[in-house]
């Protein structure tokens, strides 16, 4: 009973109002360069969007071959692979209104010559440097963005979050902790910096 409560609890606070969460990668070629990372934090931070979570990490292949499997068999998925796993990636679990789509927006195409060309603003347009070599990664849709921020965060319970915290961020009830990197609800307490 306390759990249907809880989910219940949980799709009342995710009204149209509510922060939606994402999950963004910030790619090898990216975090190799302390300019273009700082570069694409501060276009995180620029666009409002609020840092939940944010960690460092090297990927191993299998992991990237699991994260990447709807991919399998398609001509870059091997290339794409090797090249997630050949150095370190930064995550981040973002919240914001229509977090998934705006983020995706800011992104760019994924097809840098693309990007270059419609949108030679956005992240891709600006750092992109190949199709796989394309700085960062986006999930695509609510059901993804669970699935991917379970993967990088398994300790990280999103319906504990919309409980908990979502309603003061929601309301700009926000504190930034420059150390870790990441916004919180002051109130909470539990939920703030580890
Ligand atoms: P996006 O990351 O824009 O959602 P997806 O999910 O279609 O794009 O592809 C996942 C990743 O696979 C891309 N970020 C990119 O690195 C790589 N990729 C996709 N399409 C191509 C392609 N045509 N050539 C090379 N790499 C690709």
């Amino acid at each position: 009973i306390a759990q249907n409560l809880g989910s219940k609890m949980t799709s009342i606070l995710r009204s149209p109002q509510a922060l939606q969460l994402t999950l963004a990668l910030i790619k090898p070629d990216a975090v190799a360069h302390p300019l273009i990372l700082e570069a694409v934090h501060q276009q995180i931070l620029s666009n409002k969007f609020l840092i939940v979570r944010m960690r460092e990490l090297l990927w191993r292949k299998e992991d990237c071959q699991k994260f990447y499997q709807e991919h399998e068999g398609r001509f870059f998925y091997q290339r794409l692979v090797e090249f997630m796993a050949s150095g370190p990636i930064r995550a981040y679990i973002l919240a914001r209104k229509d977090a998934i789509q705006f983020w995706r927006t800011l992104m760019g195409p994924t097809r840098v010559f693309q990007a270059r060309h419609v949108a030679p603003d956005s992240i891709r347009g600006s750092f992109g440097l190949t199709d796989t070599r394309n700085t960062t990664h986006g999930s695509d849709s609510v059901v993804s963005a669970s699935r991917e921020i379970a993967a990088f965060f398994p300790d990280f319970s999103e319906q504990r979050w919309y409980e908990e915290e979502e309603p003061q961020l929601r309301c700009g009830l926000v504190c930034y902790s420059p150390e870790g990197g990441i916004h919180y609800a002051p109130r909470t307490g539990g939920l703030g910096p580890a």
